[in-house]
């Protein structure tokens, strides 16, 4: 099911790396272009215009009440909200380490500068509708902003075509700490965000998963809001020894190849025997599990094995092609960690599949896709954090290094530079 590439083969690894990110059709760009410019101008009455127009509903009063949230609760059984629980407790144990503090450096003569670590004061979280509506992205989202202390967390997903929202997605928001969530989705949603509305507030970023729409719409308003990341469809590169269980290693392929018909799916390993094993056990797993076609579409999109002559090669071919997630299925897996430079996130060990940190491990499920995990890092409390800095100089210090600084603008032909220094000294 996997295409076998040789990794001395630079024509066929070349394929393995190429950009997967499909350009996006201009048509789309120019529809959402006209969607942003109708929500800026409108407001609230273009909201109403596309939620009746794409999701077929006519909402009045678009804020969920909480008759909405009780209603929810009252639909999602004990169990999962104590999972959810037990879920946002590990991701909190891992994230409070991110908090970062400021720092303050003092210099002779009354001189100081510092850097001030800030929180984001409102942010956006986008869910999607539909099958692709995750409880656990709402927890990741939502779970690193509430340790950063953003002021307002605000969520907006489309409703249903009975104009109300996945209860599921409602408990895991507030289980999160959402503090308002709009009945709105779809590229307006990232609009009213960006731009603000009469009823929705405007925000500082937006985060989350959308649709093609969504995901330009959020390319379309940075700048004028920061957002995320552009994410795309999801990756996993298991690195498999000969002692690795082909019935795991298949089945991790399996779980990220059954996320969409583009998710790749690679493994790496050092034994040739093994890929054999683990070729029967997809042909026999993948009629056994529910999205069978998708994760035939995704293995015959982006599915590969690599074969390498050691673990160390292994780990060179994963660092190439940077994956959003790596397991490393070896033995004395925390060996290897150091020699791993590129991979949003790594599973260590047999045991570990990607499942675990997809809900429940601690560690955040959004992650670079598309081999930015070159220069892109996890979504965590650095997130939603800004930097300010300050300065402070005394008549004293400015006296003494005044000169170098006047010499400084004259170079650049900035005299009212220089005259303000001047004018002190
Ligand atoms: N593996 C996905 C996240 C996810 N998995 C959500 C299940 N639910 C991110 O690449
Ligand atoms: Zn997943």
């Amino acid at each position: 099911m996997l295409k076998k590439i040789n990794y001395g083969d630079k024509e066929a690894f070349a394929k393995v790396l190429e950009d997967r990110n499909v350009s996006v059709d201009p048509k789309i760009t120019m529809t959402v272009l006209e969607i942003l410019q109708k929500v800026k101008e409108e407001k609230d009455d273009a909201l109403s215009f596309y939620t009746s127009k794409f999701d077929g509903v006519v909402i009045e009063d678009i804020l969920v009440t909480q008759e909405e949230m009780d209603k929810a609760m009252s639909l999602v059984d004990d169990e999962f909200i104590s999972i959810l629980e037990d879920a946002k407790r590990n991701i909190e144990l891992y994230h409070k380490k991110q908090l970062k503090e400021g720092y303050e450096i003092v210099e002779a003569d009354d001189v100081y500068l510092g850097q001030r670590v800030l929180p984001l004061q409102r942010v956006g979280i986008y869910v999607p509708g539909g099958s692709a509506a995750y409880p656990s992205t709402v927890l990741m989202d939502v779970i690193p902003a509430k340790i950063a202390n953003v002021d307002e967390i605000i969520m907006v997903t489309p409703p249903q075509k009975d104009g109300s929202v996945n209860p599921f997605i409602l408990a895991s928001a507030k289980v999160a700490g959402v503090d308002k969530i709009y009945k709105v989705g779809g590229a307006q949603a990232i609009g009213a965000l960006a731009y603000g509305t009469q009823t929705i507030p405007k925000v500082d970023k937006v985060v989350g998963p959308g649709n093609v729409y969504v995901a330009e719409a959020k390319k379309l308003v940075y700048g004028q809001v920061d957002i995320d990341m552009i994410a795309g469809p999801s990756e996993i590169l298991v690195i498999a020894d000969k002692d690795a269980n082909p019935s795991f290693v298949a089945a991790d392929l399996m779980s990220q190849a059954e996320h969409d018909t583009m998710a790749s799916s690679i493994l790496v390993t050092t034994s040739e025997q093994l890929v054999e094993e683990v070729e029967k056990e997809l042909e026999k797993q993948i009629q056994e599990l529910s999205r069978t076609s998708i994760m035939e579409q995704s293995f015959a999109n982006y599915g590969y094995v690599i074969v390498a002559s050691t673990i160390e090669e292994a780990i060179e071919i994963s660092n190439e092609i940077a994956p959003e997630h790596l397991e490393l299925m070896v033995k004395n897996p925390k060996d290897y960690l150091p020699l791993v430079r590129n991979a949003g996130s790594v599973f260590l060990g047999y045991y570990t599949c990607e499942s675990i940190g997809d809900y429940f491990g601690g560690t955040n499920h959004v992650l670079p896709t598309n081999g930015t995990a070159r220069f892109y890092s996890p979504l965590g409390v650095d997130s939603f954090m800004k930097k300010s800095s300050y300065l402070h100089w005394s008549k004293e210090a400015l006296q003494k290094e005044g000169a170098k600084i006047i010499r400084f603008a004259k170079q650049e032909g900035l005299d009212a530079h220089a005259n303000a220094v001047r004018v002190r000294i």
